[in-house]
């Protein structure tokens, strides 16, 4: 058990449900008892029976929850640096692909890697967002495409969240790819299901993902996906309609999905199919932006419709190398028109709802004290610095 503790000297950012804003309180008094808020409100109105508590001034610094990533890929073998380097001195897609590059090659290093190799490789990934007051995030499988590498993967994912002060929710991503020479019906019924089965037996998985997209899978594909894991009783989610329009958010709506991520070519349809099913939109820039992507997610449809959107890194070695959660919240900002409010709830109240949590990403009591603490006092700088860390301390289940 840790010792209450009674935070004052704060400005609180609390991204409560029931305002559009940030929540601010000014000249705020945080209680933390035993992991959990009890109490948080002005200094002036702390009940006197707290006063007894020790107390601890943040210097009139800002506090936000603590921050979300709700969408990566960070545990993966080797990267994807060679190829990068090889488009800008002009190599074609074929080029690369011939070269060996390629998701294809994320997945090949990824089967080549030991789990201690991958778990190497993870944790500095998993400190960088620590670093910038992260304390939950999400890791998804799908580099493996087969079913040992599949579960190696998610077994990392879980020891990363053993390793560090950090809640780790896993997801199944069988279906990212189709393996070459393979057929994707036939990779879906005699590989994908049957691993997520065992995956799910071995208790690895939170949630099961997939792919929906021209290169990867169809709606009818992912349908079965989902059905598997409504059988097991595990909730879904959707990378949807990225690169082009098929069909994916109507059917994360019609499975009651978590989120819809990606949904640059949604449509308003789909917004009101969406708002209907109460999925939230997850906005990922760092892949609109390393793709040259030109069509910006529908974020007037999606606030029309009242449809919660979050923000995530996308962290991969492909689309999205990006290790930073403030530089996705700038992002947002200015390629997709968010507002700094929406970026902030974007990585905190509704990246928690993108992943079925409901004790994390606002401050309010019986919240778990997972809290950062910013050196600054607007809440929006901490969306308007580009590659700025402006992290103070980080807070996780109470405990600095
Ligand atoms: N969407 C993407 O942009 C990536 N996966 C996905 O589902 C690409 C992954 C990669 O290139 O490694
Ligand atoms: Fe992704």
């Amino acid at each position: 058990m840790t010792p209450p503790l009674v935070m004052i000297g704060l400005t609180a950012a609390t991204m409560i449900e029931d305002t559009s804003s940030y929540g601010l309180v000014e000249d705020a008094a945080i209680v933390v008892v035993d992991g959990h808020i009890e109490w948080v409100g002005p200094a002036t109105a702390l009940p006197a029976n707290y006063s007894e508590y020790e107390h601890k001034s943040y210097g009139a610094r800002l506090v936000t929850p603590a921050l979300i990533d709700c969408h990566t890929h960070i545990v993966h073998g080797g990267n994807r640096a060679r190829e990068f380097e090889m488009r800008l001195n002009g190599a074609s897609y074929e080029q690369i692909a011939r070269a060996g590059g390629g998701i294809v090659s994320t997945v090949a290093a990824t089967r080549g890697a030991s789990e201690a190799e991958l778990l190497a490789a993870a944790l500095p990934r998993v400190d960088a967002l620590i670093a910038q007051g992260v304390a939950t995030l999400e890791v998804k499988s799908g580099y493996g495409l087969d079913r040992d590498t599949e579960l190696k993967m998610l077994r990392v994912a879980r020891a990363l969240g053993q390793q560090r002060p950090v809640r780790v929710m896993t997801s199944f991503l069988g279906a990212h790819a189709v393996p070459s020479g393979m057929d994707a019906d036939r990779y879906i019924d005699t590989v994908c299901l049957p691993t997520l089965k065992a995956a799910h037996a071995e208790g690895l998985v939170d949630a099961v993902d997939g792919f929906c997209e021209g290169i990867a899978f169809d709606t009818v594909q992912i349908a079965r996906v989902f059905d598997t894991a409504r059988a097991l009783g595990l909730p879904v989610k959707l990378h949807a309609e990225q690169l082009s329009h098929i069909g994916g958010t109507a059917l994360a709506a019609a499975y009651s999905a978590m989120s819809a991520d990606h949904v640059e070519y949604a449509t308003p349809a789909d917004a009101a199919a969406l708002a209907v099913a109460g999925t939230v939109a997850v906005l990922l820039p760092g892949a609109f932006y390393t793709i040259h992507e030109t069509q910006a997610p529908p974020v007037q449809a999606f606030r029309d419709h009242g449809i919660a959107m979050a923000v995530g890194t996308d962290w991969n070695p492909g689309s999205s190398p990006l290790g930073s959660v403030l530089l996705a919240m700038n992002m947002a900002c200015t390629l997709f028109r968010m507002t700094p409010a929406e970026a902030l709830a974007g990585t905190t109240r509704n990246a928690a709802r993108a992943l079925g949590l409901s004790d994390c990403g606002r401050i309010a009591p019986g919240m778990r004290a997972d809290l950062a603490i910013w050196n600054v006092r607007d809440p929006a700088e901490l969306s308007y610095g580009i590659g700025i860390n402006p992290l103070h301390a980080r807070i996780f289940g109470g405990s600095a």
